[in-house]
């Protein structure tokens, strides 16, 4: 796994994280946190670079995604293998601590809330929080920064499809204790995106705007990590093409994306 970091030195600036390619088949991801990382350095960060330091996971599930170039274009988990499991791989979107397998332990049920625990699912959740190398690595990286006294201001999770800026809560049909100011900052974020090319976006907390899951990244993200800003985003598009974009929206789904992270980087700026 690799990472960047876009930094002009100390220790001092607040964090902003963030991460692509989580779901193996989704793989505008991908290409869209490396356009962005890209504009960054060749625009000296866009003026941000005196507030904060940007550190970057353009791919995260590398091994699901080169399985989803090689041989099954709809993969969509870890490959992870495990003694006594028939399937292989892990959601790693239902793999984060906080209130992994929550509710479900409350029910004293196996499944519900959106994260499964069957091996064959496409969201199981894993044997244990944090058993997959690429939630356990990327976590354990953030919070070392956090023990070296960083303020992480920032925290995104870039996914496909559906157009969507959402903000905790993910595990339950809940309002985070800031959810106005994050939502609001998501909303000037999906203005201008949608400036660039027309893209409609909906903005809103995770679970109330789409579905319940536990274990996902955006909780982890403001819960645990304490980014007081925490988002998962779906790109492009609503369902036309699905995960299997075409190539030729790659380059507008990246700029207004881009637009849409410089506005949200304006908004914690100024709100703070
Ligand atoms: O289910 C997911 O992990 C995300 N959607 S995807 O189609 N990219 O797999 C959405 C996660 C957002 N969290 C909630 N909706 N609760
Ligand atoms: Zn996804």
């Amino acid at each position: 796994m690799e990472r960047t970091m876009i930094s002009t030195g100390g220790n001092t600036k607040r964090v902003v994280y963030f991460q692509g390619g989580i779901h193996a088949r989704e793989w505008v991801s991908p290409a869209t946190v490396m356009y962005m990382t890209n504009q960054l350095l060749e625009n000296n960060g866009e003026g941000f670079l005196d507030e904060f330091d940007f550190f970057i996971v353009p791919s995260l599930n590398v091994d699901g995604y080169e399985h989803s170039w090689t041989s099954d274009r709809m993969w969509r988990k870890t490959r992870s293998t495990r003694a006594g499991y028939v399937c292989v791989g892990v959601d790693p979107n239902r793999n984060y601590e906080y209130k992994w397998n929550e509710l479900n332990w409350l029910l004293f049920r196996a499944e519900g809330s959106g994260s499964s625990g069957n091996a064959c699912s496409d969201t199981f959740r894993g044997p244990s929080f944090h058993s997959e190398p690429e939630v356990e690595g990327t976590t354990r990286f953030l919070k070392d920064l956090k023990e070296e006294g960083r303020d992480i201001a920032c925290f995104i999770d870039f996914h496909s499809y559906s157009q969507l800026w959402l903000s905790p809560y993910s595990y339950r049909k809940l309002y985070a204790e800031n959810s106005d100011t994050q939502v609001g900052a998501a909303k000037e974020a999906c203005a201008a995106l949608e400036g660039v090319h027309g893209t409609a976006y909906t903005y809103g907390p995770s679970a109330i705007t789409l579905y319940a899951a536990d274990g996902c990244s955006v909780d982890w993200g403001y819960a645990e990590l304490g980014a007081p800003y925490s988002y998962v985003v779906e790109l492009r598009d609503t369902g036309e093409y699905g995960f299997v974009l075409p190539e030729n929206q790659l380059l507008a789904t990246g700029e207004e994306t881009y637009a849409g992270l410089k506005a949200l980087l304006n908004s914690i700026k100024n709100n703070s």
